[in-house]
């Protein structure tokens, strides 16, 4: 794989600098603290379950109990940093790494699994790709498979609110890849000529499945792609979750006070493969994957909080443990939901009132089960 050097003398790196709060050692200046104690504990607590779901998912696909997932081992601190800086009545925009998003925001765990398995417990009644919730009553809205498509979307409902006087900030986000898909210009361009009240969360992983950073975009930063739009951008050390916070919460008070859009460039790094369907080691060499483990965002917030002693090694022993049973129990309990969606459920909420073409398909469909019930229920 040919890798394009970058051909810049680092100017847009020095305008658009990585901040972070976080030093490697657990350190940090007060003065760059925005996060209250015991939420930082909490939000450890969310990247540690998140930690805990995307391996076990990945375990459940291995062992052939789900048919897909896609996770987000290392860019936790991006998707908690970014959702924890939000207001409640804010909408959330994702692509489809943002599971630890939607369960912020209240979905169960077990609702989660449930749209893993395609069964009655799914909320999507098997409509969606599997790994790709909804949960309206967090106002997490259902993720997107095409790439970038959510970023007008979130557009067009922050621009809906604004004229109806609400205090709502949309948030979106995707990866750097999104950000050559025309969709990201459609929104960007929207948002800023209008000032729109979006935060745009570039989760720049470095990779759009197989292809780097460097041959995504001859742009020295993703951040500086905000001047063209007349957009304020930034660029965080999306491993550092304190740095991401504060970046979110200063996005959200310029949306909210009429000065329009952010483009927040969170520079990660997608440790695993794309999703369970990639074997990233056929694209990308390991010391390049060791480099960023050990820029682990879990392993970086853990050392800040016991530099303020504010956990011990035993109480973040304590939490994997919590998570894990967490995790352990969902599962059980989705396998357990063991009843497929009604069979009229496959043509509910996809027209108000059903077509006559969708009725004679579902009595074809009564009948081809009724002559074989292995077509409902094909394992
Ligand atoms: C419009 C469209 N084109 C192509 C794809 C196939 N596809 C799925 S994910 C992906 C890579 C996206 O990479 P990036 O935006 O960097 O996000 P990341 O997966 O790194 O989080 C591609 C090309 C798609 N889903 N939609």
């Amino acid at each position: 794989m040919p890798r394009v050097r970058d051909i810049e003398d680092g100017r847009w790196e020095r305008e658009f600098p990585l901040r972070s709060v976080i030093r490697d050692d657990g350190s940090a200046d007060p003065a760059d603290v925005a996060l209250p104690d015991d939420q930082a504990v909490d939000l450890f607590r969310w990247m540690v379950l998140s930690r805990e779901v995307d391996e076990r998912m990945v375990q459940l696909q291995r062992q052939g109990r789900i048919a897909f997932y896609i996770g987000a081992i290392g860019e936790e601190a991006t998707v908690l940093g970014t959702v924890a800086g939000m207001e409640q009545r804010d909408w959330l925009f994702p692509s489809y790494r943002e599971h630890a998003g939607a369960l912020f925001r209240g979905m169960p765990l077990v609702t989660f699994v449930c749209d893993l398995l395609g069964n009655a417990g799914d909320r999507m009644l098997g409509h969606q790709m599997p790994c790709h919730e909804a949960w309206a009553a967090g106002r997490f809205v259902s993720i997107s498979a095409p790439i970038a498509t959510q970023v007008p979307q979130a557009v067009g409902a922050a621009w809906a609110a604004r004229i109806r006087g609400d205090d709502m900030v949309a948030l979106t986000w995707f990866g750097e890849g999104a950000t050559s898909a025309n969709d990201f210009h459609t929104g960007a361009n929207f948002a800023g000529v209008h000032k729109i009240p979006v935060l745009m969360v570039c989760r720049n992983n470095g990779w759009a499945i197989s292809v780097p950073r460097e041959l995504q975009t001859a742009s020295e930063t993703i951040a500086q792609k905000a001047i063209a739009y007349g957009i304020h951008g930034e660029r965080v050390d999306g491993n550092d979750l304190l740095a991401v916070h504060a970046a979110t919460r200063r996005a959200r008070a310029r949306a909210s006070a009429g000065q329009g859009p952010t483009l927040l460039e969170c520079v990660t790094y997608r440790v695993e493969g794309h999703s369970t369907s990639d074997d990233p080691r056929a694209y990308r060499g390991a010391e390049e994957v060791d480099a960023w483990k050990a820029r682990d965002p879990i392993l970086r917030l853990g050392r800040y909080l016991s530099w303020k002693k504010l956990v011990s090694p035993e109480e973040v022993e304590g939490f994997r443990v919590e998570a894990r049973e967490r995790v352990r129990r969902a599962v059980e309990e989705a396998e357990a939901f063991a009843a497929k969606p009604a069979l009229e459920t496959l043509f509910e909420g996809v027209y108000a009132e059903p077509l006559w073409q969708q009725r004679e398909q579902l009595e074809e469909l009564r009948a081809a089960v009724a002559a074989d019930p292995r077509v409902a229920n094909p394992r």
